[in-house]
């Protein structure tokens, strides 16, 4: 698949199209052991990103892929570069590709597949699926592994498997060994099992003969980067080596004379990781549930001429080197395809073996489950109180906590340690932790008075998590993905400091990527969480929403379209083309508007904006604003309609759904000659042709700087650039302009520069 995509599908862009044949080369054993033997249907896999070939490769033997997908690898429709559940067509397990996330998703997805197992959402299908990762060694630096791995020994995860293809390098160069002897310990330390894979069958042949202990002793002694340069210059190379460093050895000579330059080579790389029997056995012999680590020792670039090279991630072999392979391998010209060339086993009896691969049985291995009914979400009693949007929504949740409508049931919450900061207290005390076992709240039994009534068990529906932003998202993105990798549909909802969302940005996006269906509540947000802290102010998250795919954001002012919008989302992350969904909400309690949402008006909420005081036809004139400025933006605009009387007030929740609608025509609908008038255009339509707006948010004023060339209106975007003052929200808001008098500066700018410009 490489050295065609490489060498022999044209290139209309002269572009390398890459590959990793080493990588490959180094976990085919070990992928071949489970999905041709070890993995039930059931199980789930993350593979590492660079042996995405071998993967597909295997699935196209056991019949799931075609051809061109693999003749296809790395173009337009064929196999993705790395394993993508979203993209191939093969039914990938686990997305993998930001290496460490992959590994982190199957702790994950162990505590979730406990979830649904304790809250029995799922049929019983009898058999309880292992969470296996098949890692490269490097992907042990990435520390959201470790992360996973402290958060995996609190929540007891069970059934899990992380297999190490250990071949001592990543993509500079060589592992540090000292390194790995740490790893090995830590494992142990948060309870898995360790098993060293590391001598093949032949090895351990020859450690019963002539030097056998001498030789034994040399190769655990040997460092890696040696190991690997020896690997790369082969037969000769290992012979000068061990005749120097264990020279005066008895049965030395006995030892070398019996191999050729060739079988040397063969014998000192016939590690565990490529060996079938001891692989096999080391899988089968397992027979509890308790997490397992496998550090199979291998080669990178095994049997291959670059085997070992410390260059070699990236490398690929030659066009003659390619032939000369294919020839070592018997492949006949014109067999390049053929799935099962040159086995030596007849047809028939493989076609028998082939169909009897537990792997293959089932049909299908992607669940789906009903869509679940979304109740009216009003929150009753902020309804004409002044309030924010964290507390109404902790009011909104709290109240489905205390129904018992399916809806409910389905949600599982989660927090990396803000539970109660982000009004989640609620909603917990109601639902109750999730853990594998009962454990009373020790508080309560000791009758200390407390808010938080913290009882866990296998009943509970919050998922309680340290502090680790990558946690979160992993733990969400898996969540979100329960329907189709469990058979059990959940409404996942993770709280975080908006500000948080950097820390856990990769993960987010890995769960986006994946199409896994969540809900993200970022509270508090923007400069407005005011003396809390100049260090937990958030400027660029509204830009993190408009910008990710797969996530609609939105950032709604009043506790009536907070409601308006879950009621809206909840059904929105169950939609084939529905999407996962942040809210930036605030702490900031603000006066509701005095009104009740009909269907038109939420309509508008959705599509992302309406005139909450809408301009006169052709006016001059408009404020558009996001969140929690909305005072601001009210009392400016109350001001200025002594001399703009038929000003516009442009309430917009969601600047990313407005955007994405406008975008999306600008490329393609009127093009293509659809005449599609999109939302903002319909409404922005209503004023002058040289109208000026100036818009405000409580973040960065890129979000809505936009609205300026829906119409080619002139925009004066107020908004937050600078990071980190602490002060109250008086003082911050005039420091960074979004006072009311900021925005009637702007205004009183964008009346000038109008009078200037006109002819
Ligand atoms: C988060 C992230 N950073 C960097 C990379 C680039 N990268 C791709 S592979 C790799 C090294 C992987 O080494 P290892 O896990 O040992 O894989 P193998 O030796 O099996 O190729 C790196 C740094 C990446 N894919 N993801
Ligand atoms: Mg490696």
């Amino acid at each position: 698949m490489i050295h065609h995509a490489n060498h022999i599908r044209p290139s209309r862009d002269g572009l390398k199209v890459g590959g990793h044949q080493a990588s490959c080369a180094s976990v085919a054993t070990l992928l071949t052991a489970l999905y041709f033997d070890v993995l039930a249907p059931e199980d789930r896999v993350a593979v590492k990103p660079h042996g995405s070939p071998v993967y597909h490769a295997i699935q196209y033997i056991l019949g799931r892929l075609d051809r061109d997908a693999l003749a296809n690898f790395r173009a337009l429709g064929g196999v993705q570069a790395y394993p993508s559940r979203t993209k191939d067509t093969d039914d990938v397990d686990f997305t993998t590709g930001s290496v460490g996330l992959g590994v982190g998703a199957t702790l994950f997805a162990s505590i979730a597949a406990d979830y649904v197992r304790l809250h029995r959402l799922a049929p019983d299908r009898g058999r309880k699926g292992r969470m296996i990762a098949v890692m490269g060694d490097g992907e042990l630096d990435e520390g959201n592994v470790f992360e996973a791995l402290l958060e995996g020994w609190k929540h007891d995860v069970r059934d899990l498997w992380w297999i190490i293809d250990y071949n001592r390098q990543s993509l500079d160069g060589i592992v540090s060994d000292r390194l790995f002897h740490k790893i090995h310990d830590f494992f142990k330390t948060v309870g898995w099992r360790v098993e060293i894979l590391k001598y093949g069958k032949s090895l351990q042949r020859a450690f019963e003969g002539p030097a056998g202990g001498a030789l034994r002793k040399w190769i655990d002694d040997c460092p890696n980067d040696l190991y690997s340069a020896l690997t790369f210059k082969g037969g000769p190379a290992w012979r000068q080596r061990l005749q120097a460093d264990l020279s005066g050895t008895s049965g030395l000579k006995t030892f070398l004379d019996g191999f050729d330059d060739g079988g040397l080579d063969e014998l000192m790389t016939d590690l565990a990781g490529h060996d079938m029997a001891t692989l096999l056995a080391a899988f089968h012999g397992v027979t509890d549930d308790a997490p397992r680590c496998f550090v199979a020792y291998t080669v990178k670039g095994f049997g291959l001429p670059l085997a070992g090279h410390k260059d070699n991630h990236a490398g690929l072999m030659t066009v003659a080197q390619m032939e000369r392979f294919k020839q070592s391998m018997g492949i006949p010209d014109g067999a390049e395809w053929r799935p099962l060339a040159n086995l030596g086993v007849p047809e028939d009896e493989l076609a028998r073996f082939l169909e009897s691969v537990p792997f293959n049985r089932a049909p299908g291995r992607r669940y789906a489950d009903v869509k679940i009914a979304v109740p009216d979400l009003a929150d009753a009693r902020s309804a004409g109180a002044k309030t924010s949007t964290q507390t109404a929504f902790g009011r909104i949740l709290g109240e489905l906590g205390k129904g018992k409508s399916e809806l409910a049931r389905r949600i599982v919450t989660t927090s990396a340690d803000v539970t109660v900061s982000t009004n989640l207290g609620g909603w917990v005390n109601r639902r109750g932790l999730f853990a594998r076992q009962v454990k009373e709240d020790v508080f309560k039994a000791e009758k200390v008075a407390s808010t938080q009534k913290w009882e866990k068990g296998p009943g509970g529906q919050h998922i309680e998590l340290g502090i680790a932003e990558n946690n979160l998202f992993l733990l969400l993105g898996v969540l979100g993905l329960s329907a189709p990798l469990f058979g059990a549909r959940l409404i996942p909802i993770g709280t975080v400091y908006d500000t948080f969302i950097a820390r856990g940005l990769d993960a987010l996006n890995y769960g986006c990527y994946q199409d896994a269906r969540f809900m993200v509540v970022a509270t508090p947000s923007g400069l407005t969480l005011a003396p809390e802290g100049g260090a937990h102010q958030s400027i660029l998250e509204p830009m993190i929403g408009m910008s990710q795919s797969g996530l609609s954001y939105f950032e709604p002012a009043f506790a009536d379209e907070l409601a308006w919008i879950m009621g809206w989302s909840f059904d929105h992350m169950q939609a084939a083309e529905g999407s996962s969904v942040y809210l930036r909400l605030s702490t900031r309690a603000i006066e509701p508007p005095e009104r009740r949402i009909d269907a038109a008006l939420g309509g508008d909420i959705i599509a992302g904006a309406y005139w909450q005081r809408p301009p006169a036809p052709g006016a001059d004139f408009a404020i558009a604003y996001t969140g929690a400025v909305a005072p601001e933006a009210m009392d400016a605009f109350e001001q200025l309609r002594d001399d703009l009387p038929g000003a516009g007030l442009l309430a917009v929740p969601s600047p990313d759904r407005l955007h994405a609608e406008w975008s999306g025509a600008a490329k393609g609908g009127r093009a293509r000659g659809g005449g599609r008038v999109c939302h903002v255009e319909r409404l922005l339509g209503r004023l002058a042709p040289d109208a000026a707006i100036v818009t405000i948010i409580d973040g960065h004023p890129a979000t809505l700087s936009w609205l300026g060339s829906v119409a080619g209106h002139r925009a004066y975007p107020l908004g937050v650039t600078a990071f980190g003052q602490s002060g109250d929200i008086p003082d911050l808001y005039r420091l960074h302009g979004l006072d009311a008098d900021a925005i009637l500066d702007a205004c009183a700018n964008a009346c000038l520069d109008r009078v200037r410009r006109r002819p």
